[in-house]
């Protein structure tokens, strides 16, 4: 037998919340808003999706007496990256559906939407979901990023549910999944093929959210887990005072992790990378923003900090778009002379004798090792693979330059020796936190009212979730709702709109107004590890951000 850990045993029988509407024996009454229309474009989008535009937005509503369905035969999908709840999600999917009829079946397709293309799939009984709930990770089926986008992808997708008697498919995905399953479902509509399409939004980094969806799944976990690391981190800085920590967070493009994280623990420093592409910053001025906080610390003899870096913070930077970007466009040129190069500082000077004029400046300010970087990691579509290179390292290199030429003028008089971190796999698959245990095991209960309904199209919505469950409410978003056109490989496509931190929006302006004094006070807050069990106010917390966002 499977040794399972202690809390893991404890957490099995913890019992998710769900919003009234859904609970055990109720009768789910539906209510459906008026016609609706796309965020943007929507003369275009109603074009192209001519099955599944205008439904409306859809909200449960607690009925009188119980009353069973149609049995179900369902798959599910887990696409993307891990985000902390996805079993949970899975398990009130299942849980409703046997409320819906106790004949219904759910199937796993593995490895994600692969596992859907290649008939590879599991039948998820009792025993399976309840080994899985409450659980961190995707290994019950299993994820992957293949892409379900092409008309030969959805026939073969047709062809393996019907030969299991599917009628309906949940895809837990982010925004390019639920942009797929968008596409599948008006496919299969608009063809006549009775395969109803919902999605879930999933994503540790948060940009997947909107005016109807409150929240990504796994947000809330993998920021409390990384928060509790910075927490411990900024002790430690504050107890031997004398280190800076450089530390990297994931969350790909959008900053809503080192954001939260910044509010969570007050660190000194953290780059939002929508603002430095809003103010056009080079990366000279971040270095030297960087720099003049040390400076200002070091004068209170605080030789040491923390600052938090997003992942995704070098494409945000004007200079280095365009680097990264002409960078791509000259190695696949000259992929040939210069894959016969083998001394690393031959191909550098290949590299900049072949930039135009501003990339090769940008590139020769650039520390040897990220230089190296940007040549040698490529991903199989000829890009760099710009999560890989090493920011954090490069930040507190270039600030260590800079350092050295002020201490030269007399102007530094401190000492700078750093460490450097990347947080972002130590979250994904973490043991929901209740916040994430509860949203998704409602979002799973939901999509299985969705299509006990006969939706398709649509999102899995539970909402108003900075309150207790009980005044949760929930329901269905129809995705071309959230559509909008975008430039994609040279082509214009409907996709999910990318929630980026807006400038504007109440956490981003929380920060700016705390900043300057979290950057030269120490004022840590330690948020220490995640509480499954204990005093409400410990373990139900939301996050700061949406705590700011809703309230
Ligand atoms: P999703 O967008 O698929 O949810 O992925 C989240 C994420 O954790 C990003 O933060 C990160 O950049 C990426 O996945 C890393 O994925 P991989 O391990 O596949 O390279």
């Amino acid at each position: 037998m499977t040794q399972i850990s202690a809390l893991q045993k404890a957490r099995a029988a913890y019992e998710p919340k769900l919003p009234p509407a859904l609970h055990r024996g109720a009768n789910i009454v539906t209510a459906e808003g008026a016609a609706t229309t796309s965020v943007a474009d929507s003369e275009r989008i109603a074009k192209l999706f001519k099955g599944t535009f205008g439904s409306p937005v859809v909200t449960f509503e607690k009925g009188a007496e119980a009353a069973s369905g149609k049995a179900l035969t369902v798959g599910v999908i887990l696409s993307g990256g891990q985000a902390p709840g996805g079993h949970n999600v899975i398990g009130g999917l299942f849980d409703g559906l046997k409320s819906i009829n106790a004949d219904s079946k759910l199937y796993g397709f593995l490895r994600g939407p692969d596992g859907l293309l290649k008939n590879e799939y599991l039948e998820l009984t009792s025993d399976i979901i309840d080994a899985y709930r409450n659980t961190g990770g995707f290994d019950m089926i299993g994820s992957g990023r293949t892409k379900l986008e092409t008309i030969e992808d959805f026939e073969l997708s047709k062809k393996d549910c019907q030969a299991l008697g599917i009628n309906s498919l949940v895809v837990i995905g982010g925004d390019d999944s639920n942009t797929n399953a968008c596409l599948l479902a008006e496919y299969y509509k608009s063809n006549d093929i009775p395969i109803n399409v919902v999605g879930c939004p999933k994503t540790i980094d948060g940009d997947l959210k909107n005016e109807q969806i409150e929240a990504s799944f796994g947000f809330d976990t993998a920021c409390r887990v990384y928060s509790e690391l910075i927490g411990n981190i900024e002790r430690d800085a504050n107890s031997a005072k004398k280190y800076w920590h450089f530390i990297k967070l994931m969350g790909r493009s959008a900053s809503h992790i080192a954001l939260e994280c910044a509010l969570q623990t007050q660190a000194n420093i953290a780059i939002i990378s929508e603002e430095v592409a809003e103010r056009k910053m080079t990366i000279g001025e971040i270095v030297e923003d960087i720099t003049q906080i040390v400076v200002k610390r070091a004068a209170n003899d605080d030789n040491f900090g923390v600052a938090l870096i997003p992942e995704g913070l070098i494409e945000f930077i004007p200079e280095m778009k365009n680097l990264i970007s002409e960078l791509n466009d000259m190695l696949a040129a000259e992929a040939a002379i210069f894959g016969q190069i083998n001394d690393p500082d031959e191909k550098l000077q290949f590299v900049n004798s072949h930039l135009g004029k501003d990339s090769s400046f940008t590139f020769s300010s650039l520390p040897h090792s990220i230089q190296l970087q940007l040549c040698l990691d490529r991903d199989p579509h000829g890009n760099v693979q710009v999560s890989l290179i090493e920011t954090e390292k490069m930040l507190a290199e270039m600030v260590a330059f800079r350092l050295k030429e002020l201490k030269a003028e007399g102007k530094f008089d401190g000492k700078f020796s750093t460490q450097s971190h990347f947080l972002g796999y130590e979250g994904r698959c973490a043991a929901p936190s209740n916040y994430d245990a509860d949203y998704c095991y409602s979002l799973g209960y939901t999509a299985s009212a969705l299509l006990g309904n006969g939706t398709t199209g649509y999102m899995s919505s539970v909402r108003n979730t900075t309150k207790s469950a009980s005044e949760w409410t929930c329901g269905g978003i129809p995705i071309t709702m959230m559509l909008n056109m975008e430039r994609r490989h040279g082509e214009d496509k409907p996709v999910i709109q990318k929630a980026l931190v807006k400038l504007n929006g109440a956490p981003f302006l929380k920060f700016v107004t705390r900043r300057e004094k979290w950057s030269i006070a120490t004022e840590y807050v330690y948020p220490g590890p995640i509480q499954y069990f204990g005093p409400g106010e410990v373990c139900d917390q939301v996050t700061k951000t949406l705590e700011l966002e809703r309230n």
